[in-house]
This record gives structure tokens, sequence and C-alpha cells, in this order.
């Protein structure tokens, strides 16, 4: 399988998508039990979803007929390894192994993600001390399984999001909002991804392991220095965290003091943590584009945080705008002339360009992943279940522009996937938001496929860009 042509594809994440949730031997992960717990008011789980565990099959013939070269999916870590005593379940390895022979079927290129959100029940949270070195262990029991089966491996799906919802937000399990565990989650984000670039490197695969980062870099409408200065707290908060160790083996003293003078209590850094990062970076970047940071000086001295999926966002127009602010540090700036989905989140295809050329700006030359590009939707299907999503279209056709002139101006751009390859749940939405190329129908009994029309303008897309 060539990773050296431009990929085209789709992604989806394992609990979003796989149902079969106790099957085979499977452990229960922290979203099975978050969704089955009273703290879910909907009762909505993923414990079904579009059940891609017994149709795998047919998404990857989709997508093969829809000229994708490449699907970027996720393990299910508690279903490799179910218990805390390290045995691997076997059928969990069997499961992504025919998933894999699928792929290899149609020449479709793997990319894979460690852990997308569901962490073992076993594990917990991010702020178990543990975390690391479990997370290791698991690293290097798939590398060894799949080896080059895999060409693209990636550790852990936006860090910065997932421990922003789980420790700022708490629209995520353990659901807290508490700064000081937010940065002990993401200092043992930073430990998982280079303890498993550790574990990588050993085994000298001709495969590249890389991160996926959700946010895009900070902006601000005006330039004066104390816009700036937010910009860069901003930064501090959403992105430098993850990529600077990642991609460059250091975290700046600057934003260690930063993080120190707002009271966080860093004595659980392990005295070897800057040799730990220093030798184990990553090889590739896989970057989510959806929506900018644009801050100003915070001037409210609140902090706060929503989400386009917390409870209160029901996807009217009435939902919480998405936003963001630190005391003293940053808040998130309006900018009239753009627009919001009906989440809160501002649709801003420039967003694509001004990310990917920031990324070169601070790390080089490095290849670039576009991991996740995609518009949510209530969607609206006929009595075939065909849905004409122009909506979805203008959304990608808009991004894609932005994306192909970063890559025209030099940007080290290798692939691009839409968010998602079917419909699937959407963490705190539930099912009604949806972002898939391919309907699935929940009411049926057969969760029965359609593609919609961004399906096939999408297979022409690919068409024409197929070469560039
Ligand atoms: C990304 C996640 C995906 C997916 C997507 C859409 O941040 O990596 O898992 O869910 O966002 O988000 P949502 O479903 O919350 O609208």
């Amino acid at each position: 399988m060539s990773k050296d042509k431009f990929l085209w594809g789709s992604a989806t994440a394992a609990y979003q998508c796989e149902g079969a949730w106790d099957e085979d031997g499977k452990g229960p992960s922290i979203w099975d039990d978050y969704c089955h717990s009273t703290a879910n008011l909907t009762g909505i789980t993923g414990d079904v979803s579009c059940d891609h565990y017994h149709h795998f099959k047919e998404d990857i013939k989709m997508m093969a007929e829809g000229n994708q070269n490449t699907y970027r999916f996720s393990l299910s870590w508690s279903r490799i390894l179910p218990k805390d005593d390290h045995v691997v379940n076997e059928a969990g390895f069997r499961f992504y192994d025919e998933l894999i022979d699928e792929c290899e079927k149609y020449g479709i290129v793997p990319n894979v993600t460690l852990v997308h959100y569901d962490l073992p029940d076993y594990i917990g949270t991010w702020t178990n001390p543990k975390v690391s070195d479990e997370f290791a262990y698991y690293a290097s029991v798939v590398f060894k399984h799949f080896g080059n089966r895999i060409p693209l491996y990636t550790t852990i799906n936006e860090p910065n999001h997932n421990a922003y919802c789980n420790y700022c937000v708490g629209n995520y399990p353990p659901n807290e909002t508490n700064l000081q565990h937010y940065c002990e989650c993401a200092y043992n984000m930073i430990l998982c991804t280079a303890k498993a670039v550790k574990e990588f490197r050993k085994l000298n695969l001709n495969s590249l392991i890389g991160i996926v980062q959700g946010c895009g870099p900070a902006v601000s409408l005006k330039d004066d220095p104390e816009y700036l200065e937010a910009v860069k707290y901003c930064d501090y908060f959403c992105n430098d965290w993850v990529l600077d160790p990642a991609i460059k083996g250091i975290l700046e003293d600057e934003l260690i003091e930063a993080v120190k003078a707002k009271g966080i209590d860093l004595s659980f850094v392990d005295p070897n943590f800057k040799d730990i990062i220093k030798n184990n970076t990553i090889d590739f970047l896989g970057q989510n584009i959806y929506s900018r940071m644009l801050v100003k000086p915070n001037t409210s001295g609140i902090t706060s945080f929503t989400v386009n999926n917390a409870g209160n966002n029901d996807g009217t127009n009435n939902s919480a705008r998405e936003t963001r602010a630190i005391k003293d540090w940053f808040e998130f700036d309006r900018d009239e002339n753009t627009q919001l989905n009906k989440w809160g989140r501002e649709i801003y295809p420039k967003c694509g360009y001004i990310t990917l050329t920031k990324r070169k700006e601070r790390y080089g030359n490095i290849p670039i992943y576009i991991t996740e590009n995609g518009h949510g939707c209530y969607d609206i299907a006929d009595e075939n279940g065909y849905v004409e999503d122009d909506e979805r279209i203008e959304f990608l056709n808009n991004y894609l522009q932005w994306i192909l002139k970063a890559k025209e101006d030099g940007v080290n751009v290798q692939g691009y996937y839409v968010w998602s390859t079917m419909d699937l749940y959407s963490w705190i939405n539930g099912y009604k938001k949806r972002y898939g190329l391919v309907r699935v129908d929940y009411e049926d009994g057969n969760l029965k496929r359609t593609p919609k029309k961004s399906y096939y303008w999408y297979k022409e897309f690919i068409k024409k860009y197929q070469n560039i």
C-alpha cells in the first residue's frame, strides 16, 4: 500500500461507530461507563451506533467505490486489552486484522489512531499517574501486532480538545471543571505520545507516527500588542503544549512559568520529563480543521468555557456560541461577518489556509495530513433515504479550496480526510447531528447505508485532484 501518493479519504473513531460495545471479549471503556451512567442525561449511547463492527465490509467497499484511497479509524484500547492484566483479547485483534484485510483488498491506506477519547475503564481518567506507562504498553502491543500493515499511526486524537472537554467544559467524562486536572491530563498526554514514539522507534518499522491536533492556531482581528499577547496565551492553552513537545521535543519555559503563575501546582512533573520529550518526536502532523481560535484580550475578568456539544447546545440558533476565556490571558472574539453553524461554531473556510501556513511557520516542512474536516447538519432524507446535502458540499468545497491553496503555496500537505465516512455517534450530540458522506438509517432495523449527494460530489472531486 502506497502512502506516497496524495491520500484522499474519510475518518471515523471506534466508540463513535463500532457498536458491539461488549462483544467478543471487549472490556468497558470510560465512554461505555459514562453513557450507561445517570450523568448521561439523554440516555443516548454508542452501544450499537452504526454497527461498523458488523458492517465494515460494506463501509469500506463504499469508500473504495467513492475513489477514496485511505481510511482513518481508531482502535478501541479496551477491545485489545480489556482488563488491567495486560492479556491481549485475540478477538479484538482479529476484528482489526479483518478490517485492514478489507482496506488492503481495495488499496486503501489505513491511518490508525491509538486513542480517540475512549480509555479503558480500568485506566479511568487521563490524570491517572499510570496512564503513560499503560499507554506505552498498549502502543507496543499494537505496533508489534500490526507492524508495517499500518503505514500511518497516530497516538492521540486531539489532546487539547479532549482535555478541554474533560476538565474545562466538563461535558466529557469525568465531567470536571478543574484547571489543575486539565494540566495533569495535558502532561500525561504529552508523556503518552513520547513514550509511544519510543516504543515505535524500537521496532524500526517503515511506518510513520504522528499526533492529531484539533485546534487551529489562535488569531486576532487586530495586531496591537495586547491582542498579540492574547494570541500567545491562547496558543499556550490550545496548541503549544500539544505540538511543541510532539514535534520539536520541547516545552517553552515561558509557557511553564505562565502556568505556574496561574497557581497550578506542577509538583507532579517527573524530573526526566524534558529528556523524555526531547528524544521522542513524531514524523507527521495530523491536523483537524473545523474553525479558528479568534481571540482578544480578556477584559471580562472571567474564566469560562462553552463548546458546540454541551448539553444546552441543541442545534437551534439559540445554542450557546463556542467560546473560551481565561482571566488575564485571552477571551474569544466575535466577527459579526462570519457565519455560525447551528451549534454556535464559526464557519470560516480560510482557517484551513491560516492553520496550515502557520503550522509551517512554526514547525517547518513537517508532512501534514488533514485528518478531519466536516460539517454537522440535521440532514433530511427523501423516501429512498437519499440526502441532498448541498450545505455540506458547499462547506467542504470552500474549505478544500483554501487547503489546496496552502499546498500550492508550499505547505507539505499529504492527505485529506472528510469527517465522517458515514453517519455515526456525535459524542454529547447523539445521532441527530450528522457528518457522514453516507447516511445511516437508524430506524429501519438494518442500519441501511445510502450515499448522500456529498459522497458523489467528493468522488468526483477526488477524481479531479487525485494526482496533486
Ligand atoms: C472532532 C472529533 C470527532 C468528531 C468531530 C465532530 O473534534 O475528533 O470525534 O466528533 O469533532 O464533533 P462533534 O461530533 O462533537 O460535533
